[in-house]
C-alpha cells in the first residue's frame, strides 16, 4: 500500500509468494496470482535469509525489503519499511501523502500501540489461543477496539486523524480487510461481521478505493493463506464466501 500511494512501483519491485506456507516457509511460485523469484532464483524465502546472513536463525517472514545492488535484506519489519517508503525514497520520487506528518507523530504511536495489542495482534491471540479464558479475553479486545473505531468514525472524518491519510490507516486497513474473509471464521472473531458495522466498512472501501489499493489486496490469497494453518484448519478446507467484502 506504501509502495502505491508514495508512486514507487518503477523504483521497487514486489514479489508475490505462495499464500499457502509449506512445511519450509514462504514459497515463491506455483500459485495463480504468486511469482517466481526472478531475480535470485530461489524457491524459498529462507534461502533469502540465508543469503543475507548464514548464520540465520529463526522464521523467515514476510515482508522482506530486499536492496537488489547490495543483494541483501535491508528489513523485514512492515512497521520500519512503511516509515521507510514514506521518507527515504523522497530524493527520487516525491509524490503521495505524507504517512507519518510530524505534528501528529505522538497521535500516531499512540493509535499505532492501542490498535497493534488490541486489534492487529488481538485477532491472533483470539484465533491462536489454547485456552477459552485465553480466546474470550482476545475476542472481548478486539470487539471493544472495533466499537471505538466504530464511534471514531462515526462523525463523518474520511481517516482516522481526519482528512489526512497516515501510516495508521494503512495499519487499520489490511487487519479490516481481511475481517471477513478471515479472522470472522478461522480466528473466531464472530460477535459480527465488519458488514456489520456501518463507518468503519464505509471507511474499509473508502481507503480500498484509492488509486491503486484494490490491486494490492487479493481476497483468494488472504482466504488461501488463512485457511491453510493446519494447526487451525488440518483439512485444508476453504470456505466459499463471502462473496464480497
Ligand atoms: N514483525 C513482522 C512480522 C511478520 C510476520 O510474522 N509475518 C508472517 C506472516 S503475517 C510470516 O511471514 N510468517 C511466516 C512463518 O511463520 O513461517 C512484521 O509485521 O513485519
Amino acid at each position: 500500500m506504501a509502495r502505491t500511494l508514495k508512486g514507487l512501483q518503477e523504483v521497487i519491485e514486489v514479489t508475490v509468494v505462495n499464500p499457502r506456507l509449506t512445511d519450509q516457509g514462504w514459497q515463491f511460485g506455483g500459485y495463480p496470482g504468486a511469482d517466481e523469484d526472478t531475480l535470485n532464483g530461489v524457491r524459498y524465502l529462507h534461502e533469502l535469509y540465508t543469503r543475507a546472513d548464514p548464520q540465520v536463525s529463526g522464521r523467515a517472514t514476510v515482508p522482506v525489503l530486499w536492496d537488489k545492488q547490495t543483494g541483501t535484506i535491508v528489513n523485514n519489519e512492515s512497521a520500519d519499511i512503511v516509515r521507510m517508503l514514506n521518507s527515504a525514497f523522497s530524493a527520487i520520487v516525491d509524490q503521495g501523502p505524507n504517512l507519518y506528518p510530524d505534528d501528529l507523530a505522538a497521535e500516531i504511536e499512540a493509535l499505532n500501540a492501542s490498535l497493534y495489542a488490541n486489534l492487529n495482534n488481538g485477532v491472533y491471540q483470539a484465533g491462536f489461543a489454547s485456552s477459552q479464558q485465553a480466546y474470550e479475553e482476545a475476542y472481548g479486545k478486539v470487539f471493544a477496539a472495533l466499537d471505538e473505531l466504530e464511534s471514531r468514525l462515526a462523525d463523518g472524518r474520511l481517516y482516522l486523524f481526519g482528512e489526512r491519510l497516515t501510516e495508521t490507516d494503512l495499519r487499520l486497513f489490511v487487519t479490516l480487510v481481511r475481517f471477513d474473509a478471515a479472522y470472522h471464521g478461522l480466528f473466531k472473531c464472530n460477535r459480527n461481521t465488519l458488514r456489520d458495522m456501518p463507518s468503519l466498512h464505509a471507511y474499509m472501501h473508502r481507503v480500498l478505493a484509492l488509486d491503486g489499493i484494490a490491486a494490492t489486496v487479493n481476497l483468494d490469497h488472504i482466504k488461501a493463506g488463512y485457511y491453510s494453518i493446519k494447526a487451525l484448519n488440518p483439512g485444508g478446507i476453504v470456505p466459499a464466501g463471502p462473496g464480497k467484502l
